[in-house]
């Protein structure tokens, strides 16, 4: 079962501000376990608190989520449609496989940002075509867990327009 954390925070208006949903795709919740050398040693939960942080500094929420199962990654890009002011997303190997997962991003009319932390463009040619990037506002891959700091950023640029 997913772990939901959250904290409401406010817009430049005043009114409530939804959180952004941040998800993490497949194997990623044994990020730290195995190849440092392209991952770091950096673990999903180390991920989550950085990513808390960085949205409380810039006055943002986040909820963050993470499965192993393509329908549920769906289930939650469908619920951010009406409960989220931004989509962070790490589809892992699903980015690469899953056209669920790109008609579900395509419905949002909330900004989404895909993250990658390697940089798959140096890595196998399998990994270098997403059907998450044609479908999100943009794409942040190679900068190690930074990219998710970086993603929150974006978003709330777009959100403050
Ligand atoms: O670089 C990324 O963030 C990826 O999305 C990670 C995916 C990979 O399939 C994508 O091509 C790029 C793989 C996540 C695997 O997670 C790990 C868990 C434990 C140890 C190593 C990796």
């Amino acid at each position: 079962m997913a772990k939901r954390t959250s904290k409401a925070s406010k817009s430049s208006k005043g009114g409530a501000r939804k959180p952004v949903y941040v998800l993490n795709g497949p194997n990623l919740n044994l990020l730290g376990q195995r190849e440092p050398e392209i991952y770091g040693s950096t673990t999903l939960a180390d991920i989550e608190k950085l990513v808390a942080a960085r949205a409380k500094a810039l006055g943002l929420s986040v909820i963050c989520l993470q499965s192993n199962h393509e329908g549920e990654l769906v289930s939650w890009i469908q619920e951010a449609r009406s409960m989220a002011s931004g989509v962070i997303i790490n589809a892992a190997a699903y980015s690469h496989t899953s056209i669920a997962i790109h008609d579900a991003l395509a419905m949002l009319d909330i900004p989404a940002v895909e993250v990658h932390i390697s940089n798959v463009y140096k890595r196998e040619e399998f990994r270098h075509y997403s059907y998450v990037s044609s479908v999100v506002k943009g794409v942040i891959c190679g900068l190690g867990v930074q990219g998710y700091a970086l993603a929150l950023e974006a978003i709330l640029a777009d959100i403050s327009k």
